[in-house]
């Protein structure tokens, strides 16, 4: 598998999955300017159309996008590390229900908003002030007293602990939210979750 990434955004949750079972990966970086360039200069929108990272491409050759799905293919590639539950199980429902809030409630509605530069002020003040409470109020209480959204670390763990990342950036103090920064802490302290951190890091 070869993975389409961008340091430090939402794909660094595919390079958490891929170290977390320990697949051999390849990792391409892509430049998020107008050109749209990997790093040896292939054109990513014939990759992926979208212009957004991730971009998986398959053992054989196929691209898939959209970071859930990605996530849960390759989650699948090594169901024995149990970073999802089996398809077509309740449990796997669960895990949707958890990607898809973090894509669409936390990534998209604010994260998205803080960060993109054609953002007026007044709609990422509405984001941070507004929007977001309400959602980590929501995360908080289903992450007292446990450690993982679903029972074992998940796919969803490595979207979340992404997204959880760009709170200092955003100038969201994670102070104010305990349940979160304990939670980002235990996640962190992961083997996999701060290789890739540190790997990401260090190309910024
Ligand atoms: N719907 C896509 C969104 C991915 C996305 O927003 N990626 C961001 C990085 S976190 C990106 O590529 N931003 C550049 C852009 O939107 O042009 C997914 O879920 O994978």
């Amino acid at each position: 598998m070869e993975l389409y990434f961008a340091p430090l955004s939402c794909s660094l949750a595919t390079r958490i999955a891929l170290y977390e079972t320990e697949q051999p990966a390849g990792f391409h970086q892509v430049t998020l300017s107008s050109k749209r360039l990997t790093a040896s200069d292939a054109d990513y929108l014939a990759i992926n159309p979208t212009g957004q990272v991730p971009a998986l491409r398959t053992e054989i050759g196929d691209i898939l996008t959209e970071g859930p799905a990605v996530l849960q293919y390759v989650a699948d590639r090594d169901p024995a590390q149990r970073l999802a539950p089996p398809a077509g199980s309740f449990e796997r429902a669960k895990l949707q229900q958890w990607l898809n809030y973090i894509s669409s409630e936390v990534h998209k509605a604010i994260f998205y908003m803080i960060f993109n530069p054609a953002s007026p002020a007044e709609v990422k003040a509405f984001a941070r002030d507004t929007l977001l409470p309400a959602r980590y109020a929501h995360l908080s209480r289903h992450l007292e007293g446990r450690d993982w959204l679903l029972d074992e670390f998940s796919v969803a763990d490595c979207y979340l602990v992404t997204t959880l990342n760009w709170a200092a950036p955003a100038g969201i103090d994670l102070a104010a939210w305990p349940v979160l920064k304990a939670y980002h802490a235990r996640a962190t302290q992961r083997p996999a979750v701060a290789r890739a951190i540190g790997e990401e890091l260090a190309l910024r």
